[in-house]
């Protein structure tokens, strides 16, 4: 990898693009500062030290206004002048015209398939920490339903009589009238990133780490089910979930998972039901762990005293370790962050203020600790972490950062409550090798070229 690559032939890209989203999702980071404002410069690069932007620092970010006037202020828009669009009386509200380039997408690097599939969320231009359900990402092994949840039933049973004692059917009237909770959550696929393995740069972070989005889940903690039906904790050791859909989607959980009342039989996701391609009218959320177990059109609990070696868990979702053996049921997904802006195939259209800004995550608790280098890892920086920061969630970061112009290497490093540290590629493939395709959760590093575009690039 090549840090001091010349200049891009089309030279600085000071001109604002056409639209505010470009046409493949990215939202454009603009420039805040005007060329030969040096103050502006120097009082943010000293914010940039201290770890906060003052407010001084930022009203100087205000471009100097249009000569003559901005026509945008002086002529009165049809909006200030005419009638707006009624209210709705019927419907389901819609994002902004402006906005229709955020969307998930299939990855260019992954064969274009529908059914069998995955659809990337937009991370780049997203805020805070919730994902919108309508850019939740997508991964089917057969394809979503639309499943009319007075026709769809709960199964509750054991491998034998002894592990749960009252077989139970439930409808979603009968599981809906149960005691609920509401929890924020994030759910990853394992396969996320996995292309980076085999040292394959895809261009933007929609593509490097799209299979992630967080929601507040509501639902009933699945232990009150088996506890109303009789589970035998002794004896039934893991619990097998079943998906209503062709994919004849399986996977054991671990009962000690269940009995810490994390697992939920969830309907709700971000205060409406969930939609039919997150699993309509029912999953399974199981926090912390890769999106696989999340089953979706959840239709069966079966408790069992060992783990079922489904094919979901014994010959997909493996991980193929470097001396050639397979690693099973590696579920948790650790500690990961990811830089979202400014992130591959963002411009930056001059030097000055930008505020680094990313989302940090780990399976087995709170993030403690996020740390941001912008010259590949040599020197780190506290960012600032977002409140709230909550358990098994996305939780946001932030850092001032004045950029001079020159080539920048940009990396987050997250620490869990566990003291956990995201590894760099070269300690996470020590362990791991390059063969894998599942769990890479290591340091991702943003080149800013001195044309101001943002590239994916692997430090070895
Ligand atoms: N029934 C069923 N459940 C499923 C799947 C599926 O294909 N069918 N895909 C799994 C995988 S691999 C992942 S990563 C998550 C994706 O959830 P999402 O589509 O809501 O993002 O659902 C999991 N649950
Ligand atoms: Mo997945």
């Amino acid at each position: 990898m090549n840090v001091t690559e010349p200049p891009s032939p089309a030279g600085r890209l000071l001109k604002a693009p056409e639209n505010f989203i470009s046409k493949d999702g990215v939202r454009t980071v603009f420039s805040q500062a005007k060329a030969g404002r040096r103050d502006f410069i120097r009082n943010a690069l000293a914010a940039a030290v201290a770890g906060t932007a003052s407010t001084a620092t930022l009203s100087q970010a205000n471009p100097v206004p249009a000569e003559g006037g901005d026509p945008h202020i002086l002529n009165l828009p049809a909006h200030t002048t005419g009638l707006g669009q009624g209210v709705a009386t019927d419907g389901y509200g819609a994002p902004s015209q402006f906005e229709k380039n955020v969307q998930r997408r299939q990855s260019p690097g992954l064969t274009q398939t529908t059914q069998s599939s995955v659809s990337f969320a937009p991370l780049q231009s997203l805020f805070g920490i919730v994902t919108p359900s309508g850019l939740h990402f997508e991964r089917h092994h057969q394809g979503w339903w639309d499943i009319d949840p007075s026709k769809h039933r709960l199964m509750l049973n054991g491998s034998d009589e002894r592990m749960l004692k009252r077989p139970m059917v439930f409808t979603m009237d009968e599981l809906m009238r149960l005691p609920s909770v509401s929890r924020f959550h994030f759910i990853e696929c394992g396969a996320n990133t996995g292309m980076e393995w085999g040292n394959v740069a895809v261009p933007t972070c929609q593509y490097s780490h799209g299979m992630i989005s967080c929601s507040e889940f509501t639902g009933v903690p699945l232990k009150l089910l088996l506890d109303m039906a009789g589970v035998d904790v002794k004896r039934g050791r893991f619990v097998l979930a079943e998906g209503a859909d062709g994919s004849s989607m399986t996977r054991t959980i671990p009962m000690e998972m269940v009995e810490s009342g994390e697992v939920l039989v969830a309907y709700g996701q971000n205060g409406e039901m969930l939609r039919p391609e997150n699993g309509y009218p029912l999953r399974l959320v199981v926090p912390g762990v890769q999106g696989v177990s999340w089953v979706k059109y959840l239709r069966r609990i079966e408790v069992g005293d060992m783990p079922y070696a489904s094919k979901d868990e014994a010959i997909h979702y493996i991980d193929l370790m470097p001396d050639g053996r397979h690693r099973q049921y590696s579920s948790i997904q650790e500690c990961k962050s990811v830089i979202t802006t400014p992130s591959g195939g963002q411009v930056l259209l001059d030097k000055g203020f930008y505020q680094i800004t990313g989302l940090a995550w780990s399976g087995r608790g709170k993030v403690r600790k996020v740390d941001v280098s912008v010259d590949g890892g040599r020197n780190w920086k506290p960012a600032q972490l977002q409140g709230p920061v909550m358990d098994k969630c996305l939780t946001r970061f932030t850092l001032p950062w004045v950029w001079d112009g020159k080539p920048a290497l940009l990396q987050s490093r997250a620490v869990d409550e566990t003291g956990y540290v995201q590894p760099t590629y070269r300690q996470l493939r020590a362990v791991r090798g390059t063969r894998s395709i599942y769990h890479n959760h290591s340091v991702q590093t943003w080149l800013v070229q001195d044309s101001g575009e943002v590239k994916n690039v692997q430090l070895s």
